[in-house]
């Protein structure tokens, strides 16, 4: 396995402050934003403002945090620090996945540090309360006798897996519409198997942008041009319907549309869910998910479209089965193929700065330097990413200087209005509450 990760940021982080005139001065800001304009400059560089994205965004919706694939054994553990929230996601010792919150119910220590570990139990390192994987409170050193331990367990978080995907909350009552999104979405992930797979390779790479940055990017093929190694097999029509395809790429997307319905049929024969299912604006996890082929051999991103890895995923029959694409709001994207798995979180680190970690996840049992080489299987996405995080810095730069005026989307930025038109939305309904 393969972990790439920046040098730690030893700044402290920034407190949390209430929202109150800094949400009323958001929602101005966006009662002022023309329609499918992009956001007015102060959205994407006030430090006030993305304080309050994370109490009105953040720490109220479903976030997609990791797989399963990355807490395989009890003990097993991976971090995510949502502004100043840090929640560690771990497998207890009767194999369940839970959520707590990364905070000592002594002094408030953190507990556990680095993106991902294996524990026994939780110790605390400041005066040593031990918590068992199930965040009981289990030794507490010179407590007096009648002191309740039993109600200073950690703090729980709201996780619910879909198909071995994890996603946590950290609103005391979570948006139900998870139950929804779980009942569409987990038979097209479910053939994948990620409870079979393992983690190959996984870099955290941080962008120089506001975190709504990192996810218009992702949200839009306009700039695709700019991916020569994704364009090998990613058709660069993704997003536009047929009357919106210009001429230059008509032949492109004759090719999608015959491709598409090729894999249609066989996905039919196989009993794979194909169909697109997009609910990207009203509901709280606004999801978009649709099985859609890949350009070349059509098995996955290589250059010429043949498999990275010769085992494939769960009981798939065949490698020429395109990619399942699957969206979800506020932070998160993923591409299923039948022999490897990539999935994408977007974490904001500051009003400038997001981390997106990106994860491969092959077959358990595939060897690496036998089944597949890492450098190979990670390389179109390790050079998107890096071409995106270009893309989100010079953005970045562009909107915090004075003379930027939010811009008009085209018509190959729909997914990118969704996006913002599901933030405004999520805004209106936290300072409405
Ligand atoms: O990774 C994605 O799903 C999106 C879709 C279009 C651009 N980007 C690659
Ligand atoms: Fe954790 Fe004291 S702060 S044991």
């Amino acid at each position: 396995m393969t972990i790439t990760r920046p040098a730690p940021d030893l700044r402290p982080a920034r407190p949390a402050r209430p929202a109150g005139s800094d949400a009323a001065r958001l929602l101005e800001l966006l009662d002022s934003r023309p329609p499918a304009h992009s956001l007015p400059g102060p959205c994407y560089t006030d430090p006030a403002l993305h304080e309050a994205d994370l109490s009105l965004v953040w720490q109220r919706q479903w976030l997609f945090v990791g797989t399963v694939a990355e807490v395989p054994e009890a003990g097993d553990f991976l971090t995510v620090d949502i502004g100043t929230a840090s929640v560690v996601v771990l497998r207890d010792d009767d194999e369940q996945v839970r959520a707590l919150r990364n905070v000592c119910r002594h002094r408030g220590s953190r507990l556990v540090t680095g993106s991902h570990g294996c524990v026994g139990n939780i110790v605390c390192g400041y005066h040593h309360w031990t918590y068992g994987t199930d965040g009981r409170l289990l030794h507490a050193p010179q407590l007096p006798p009648t002191t309740d331990t039993g109600a200073l367990g950690l703090r729980p978080v709201h996780l619910r897996e879909v198909a071995g995907l994890l996603f946590v909350c950290l609103a005391d009552d979570p948006p139900a519409d998870i139950e929804h999104v779980a009942r569409v979405v987990a038979p097209y992930v479910a053939p994948h198997q990620l409870g079979r797979t393992k983690v190959a390779a996984q870099v955290d790479l941080v962008e120089d942008g506001n975190w709504k940055l990192t996810m218009e990017n992702n949200r839009e093929c306009y700039h695709c041009d700019g991916h020569p190694e994704l364009r090998c097999t990613f058709f660069p029509t993704w997003g536009l319907s047929d009357d919106q395809v210009p001429e230059r790429m008509r032949a492109d997307h004759d090719r999608y549309l015959a491709a598409l319905a090729d894999l249609e049929r066989r996905s039919d024969e196989l009993g794979l869910p194909h169909g697109l299912v997009e609910d990207l604006v009203d509901r709280p996890l606004g999801f978009r998910v649709q099985r859609e082929p890949l350009d070349g051999a059509g098995e996955s991103f290589s250059p010429d479209g043949t498999r990275l890895v010769r085992r494939l995923l769960g009981d798939l029959p065949e490698a020429r089965l395109g990619r399942l694409g699957l969206h979800t709001q506020p932070n998160a994207w993923f591409h299923f193929q039948a022999d490897h798995v990539v999935t994408f979180a977007a974490l904001p680190l500051a009003v400038d700065r997001t981390l997106v970690r990106t994860t491969w996840l092959v077959h358990e049992d595939a060897v690496e330097g036998v089944d597949y080489e890492v450098d190979e299987l990670t390389a179109t996405w390790r050079a998107t990413n890096e071409q995106d995080a270009a893309f989100v810095a010079g953005t970045q730069s562009g909107v915090a200087d004075p003379g930027y005026l939010p811009g008009p989307y085209s018509e190959a930025e729909e997914q990118v209005e969704a996006f913002v038109a599901w933030y405004d939305a999520r805004v209106r309904e936290a300072v409405a509450r």
